[in-house]
């Protein structure tokens, strides 16, 4: 049995060597990468065990993302497999940005396996076996096939018992902003635990106030226990602030801590995930928002610091970070 289960598309992530353009570089790094992944593979490394809800390509670019979904602990139990000719991996590329050139994200994702799931092809006897699922506004956004699945999942998984965690993670190339609203209004009812950003929460739910005006009228509105907020500020394109905010609805109390301050930037893509991880870590092992807080901000500085969508640390070097973190 799982501590938490994730449903999203996993990606191939291509990118240039640091300081290479995608535009006349002759070098792509392989790596894997997908929100969904990067949360559950963190929560993993810290010694929980989780599994991805997903489908690949039954070719060698399929088993090359099974294999480092198995290397960073994830369980591949529940991936499915596309054995059709048009079987297809979404790959994303990115280029590193370099002051004053901005990183580049370019997707190619269109049509994917992933977009053919079905809510059928999830087995029944997966929905009582876990104490957590996550997905995000991602696998709402990608396709009609993976919005009913999550529709359904999230459904299901709750009515099994199971805590939902959802993070809002607005993607503005896969849907517009009162698409979002919309859908993601009508799953908030199930949500336990939500992650969405201050910006998301004043341009695409219309929110006003302060940011905890705000996390408590999501709470009230919807009933939800945990909600999550992070703050990042770039001091400069390497030096970079981080920091969150969570408001524990039974409690009615938020938490904050100093925030990280001079994180010295490496790779920022996979550092929202990444403090997902250690919130839900905190929860799912100490159920104490305190300790969500703790290791959701250590976790995402310490990404920010790693090549590579996934988290790659583990809890020893997390708790050694917490502590120097409370000495400053
Ligand atoms: O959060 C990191 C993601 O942006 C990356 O893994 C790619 O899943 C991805 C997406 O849709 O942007």
């Amino acid at each position: 049995d799982f501590d938490a289960l994730a449903f999203g598309e996993i990606l191939l992530r291509l990118s240039s060597p640091v300081n290479e353009r995608i535009t006349t570089g002759a070098v792509f790094e392989k790596r894997a990468g997908g929100a969904e992944l990067n949360v559950v593979s963190g929560i993993s490394l810290m010694g929980l065990r989780t599994g991805i809800i997903s489908k690949l390509p039954k070719n060698e670019l399929g088993t090359y993302l099974k294999n480092n979904i198995r290397f960073c602990g994830v369980s591949d139990d529940w991936l499915i497999y596309d054995e059709s000719k048009e079987a297809r991996l979404g790959i994303y590329y990115y280029e590193h940005g370099v002051y004053p050139r901005k990183p580049t994200v370019v997707y190619d994702r269109k049509n994917a396996s992933v977009n053919t799931i079905k809510p059928e092809d999830i087995p029944e006897d997966i929905y009582s076996s876990t104490r957590l699922f996550h997905t995000s506004g991602i696998s709402l956004a990608l396709s009609e096939q993976t919005r009913s699945t999550s529709e359904n999942m999230i459904k299901k998984f709750k009515a099994a018992g199971a805590l939902i965690s959802f993070d809002v993670n607005f993607r503005a190339n896969l849907w517009s902003e009162e698409e979002a609203k919309a859908k993601i209004e009508s799953i908030l009812p199930y949500v336990d635990i939500l992650f969405v950003s201050e910006e998301t929460a004043r341009r695409t739910f219309g929110k006003e106030g302060s940011l905890t005006d705000i996390l408590k009228e999501f709470a009230k509105e919807y009933d939800i226990e945990v909600l999550a907020s992070t703050e990042r500020k770039i001091i400069s394109p390497k030096k970079h602030t981080f920091g969150s905010t969570i408001y524990c609805k039974s409690e009615d109390k938020f938490y904050k801590e100093a925030p990280y301050e001079n994180i010295e930037v490496v790779d920022r893509i996979g550092s929202g995930d990444a403090y997902v991880s250690g919130v839900l870590y905190g929860l799912l092992e100490y159920g104490d928002c305190q300790k969500a807080l703790e290791y959701g901000n250590a976790a995402s500085a310490v990404k920010n610091t790693i090549l590579g969508d996934l988290p790659s640390t583990d809890k020893k070097e997390i708790d050694r970070i917490i502590d120097g973190h409370k000495n400053t």
